[in-house]
């Protein structure tokens, strides 16, 4: 049987794992097949990049690692991954930090991770690329003489071909992309601004089964929605309910509703607009002062990445006027921390909450929408108020969508969750959970994996 190579910037470690947030290790640890082997950076910068792979077993699973040099990782990732690719794939040009440099540097350790990984693939293996660090891996390879069937899954948004070229060089991203022979999305929108993209870089047309050949080599293209372990958060959750911190945290609402938002710390989240619809809440339903407390958990993340540090100053500011202007002796609005907490204990967090605020401005998915789903009691569930801009809204339509930008929208709509009856709330809940349970992490892989095996590659036969 084929065996399953897994590559990803980062390698998540079964001995790291824990409170660590990040969706993309949480949504591979479900669907690592006995057998495979995991490839990519240690998250250790050293003094040089290593020359070889170092190789651990674990568990049946084999994990292979390499640490990159203090410019590598300066360049590579901070620099062209988090400074540029992200913040334009993610509409967000004005934020864009394009330097030849980095970009120089991205593609020199896209070259490094093939170098590092072709000596230890077989002919026959099944390559499966993940996320926008490595949107050049897939060309490298091929250079290299890898003739295997080669998957590529983007985690986050693709952006329609005139907000691409903003980035220079975004044809030869693209370009090297379709080294792969079957390429993954998110959402409809995304692959379709992908193939838009792809005829204004390449100058080929895509067919009618979405995909499209180039130097006779064709490549397709796929959705499939990431999701979770549905039925084992649900289980979770149950337990977490149970648990010392969910009790301390009852306590500490005395009667009150809980609303809740977990996030990694990233402007991707509309964080501060999310702030600003709260204080607007206070403002325009005073029958809810003193009645709800928002715990907003913001895990810091790429604290190296300038941009991210005026956005916890900003969050910082923001949280201080919302607690200053409506702060009781006994009261405090809106908690703000952002420390990680690990998963189990925001499981039954969730399963508390009354409402749960998923508002980014842009995302992939979305991971805690679906957590929130799973994570509720059937027989009296809370609330998910969904930004119609996380891949998450494309099929969670009973969520209480609404535009993040629109302060005041958002304010009504989580009065419209605060005051909502107990029937329409189940309603909502019942067609939602059916749908997280029906696209899950294990289903993700599979519909993405039984398609890249049933691609036609005589080379690798
Ligand atoms: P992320 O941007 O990291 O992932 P998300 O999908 O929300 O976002 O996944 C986050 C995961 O980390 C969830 O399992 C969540 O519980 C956990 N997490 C988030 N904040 C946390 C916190 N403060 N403390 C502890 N845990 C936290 C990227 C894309 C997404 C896409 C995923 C998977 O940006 O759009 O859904 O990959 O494809």
């Amino acid at each position: 049987m084929a065996r399953l190579v897994i590559v990803s910037n980062r390698v998540s470690l079964p001995t790291e794992r824990g409170a660590k947030a990040g969706g993309l290790a949480v949504a591979l640890a479900e669907a690592m097949i006995p057998g495979s082997l995991w490839f990519g950076w240690s998250g250790k910068r050293s003094v040089a990049t290593s020359e070889q792979a170092t190789v651990v077993t674990h568990g049946g699973l084999s994990y292979a690692t390499i640490d990159l040099s203090e410019s590598d990782y300066r360049r590579y990732y901070v620099g062209f991954s988090n400074g540029s690719l992200w913040p334009l794939l993610h509409y967000r040009t004005g934020l864009l930090d394009f330097k030849r440099d980095d970009y120089e540097g991205y593609l020199a350790v896209n070259e490094i991770f093939a170098d590092r990984l072709a000596p230890l693939l077989r002919p026959n293996d099944i390559i499966w690329i993940h996320d926008y660090q490595l949107l050049t891996l897939a060309a490298a390879l091929r250079r290299r003489g890898a003739n295997n069937r080669i998957g590529f899954f983007l985690h986050i948004p693709f952006v329609p071909p005139a907000v691409l070229h903003v980035l220079p060089s975004a044809a030869v991203l693209v370009r090297a992309l379709a080294a792969a022979d079957l390429i993954g999305f998110q959402t409809h929108g995304d692959r379709m601004n992908f193939l838009e993209s792809v005829s204004s870089c390449m100058d080929v047309q895509p067919d009618e089964a979405h995909g499209f050949l180039h130097n006779g080599h064709r490549t397709e293209t796929i959705v499939t929605p990431i999701g979770i372990d549905a039925d084992g958060f649900t289980r979770t959750a149950k337990r977490a309910a149970g648990m010392a911190e969910t009790k301390r945290l009852i306590e500490s609402l005395v009667g009150r509703a809980l609303a809740i938002g977990v996030d990694r710390l990233d402007y991707t989240k509309g964080l501060p607009q999310r702030f600003d619809a709260f204080g607007q809440l206070l403002h325009r339903h005073p029958e809810h002062l003193r009645k709800i407390s928002f715990l907003q958990i913001a895990a810091r993340s790429r604290e190296d990445v300038d941009r991210y540090q005026s956005l916890r100053r900003e969050l910082d500011r923001k949280a201080g006027d919302i607690n200053g202007a409506y702060s009781d002796f006994d009261w405090t609005p809106l908690r703000y921390m952002t420390r990680a907490v690990n998963r189990t204990t925001i499981a039954g967090f969730y399963r508390l909450a009354r409402i749960a605020l998923v508002t980014p401005l842009r995302d992939g998915m979305n991971l805690v929408a679906k957590e929130f789903i799973a994570a509720q009691d059937p027989s009296d569930p809370g609330v998910l108020v969904l930004s119609r801009f996380a891949g998450a809204a494309e099929e969670m339509t009973e969520a209480l969508i609404v535009n993040p930008y629109d302060a005041d929208a958002v304010a009504d709509a989580m009065h419209a969750a605060l005051i909502m009856p107990h029937e329409e709330r189940v309603a909502r809940h019942t067609a939602l959970l059916a749908k997280v349970r029906g696209t899950t992490a294990a289903s993700f892989c599979r519909d993405f994996l039984n398609r890249l095996k049933a691609i036609e590659n005589p080379a690798a036969l």
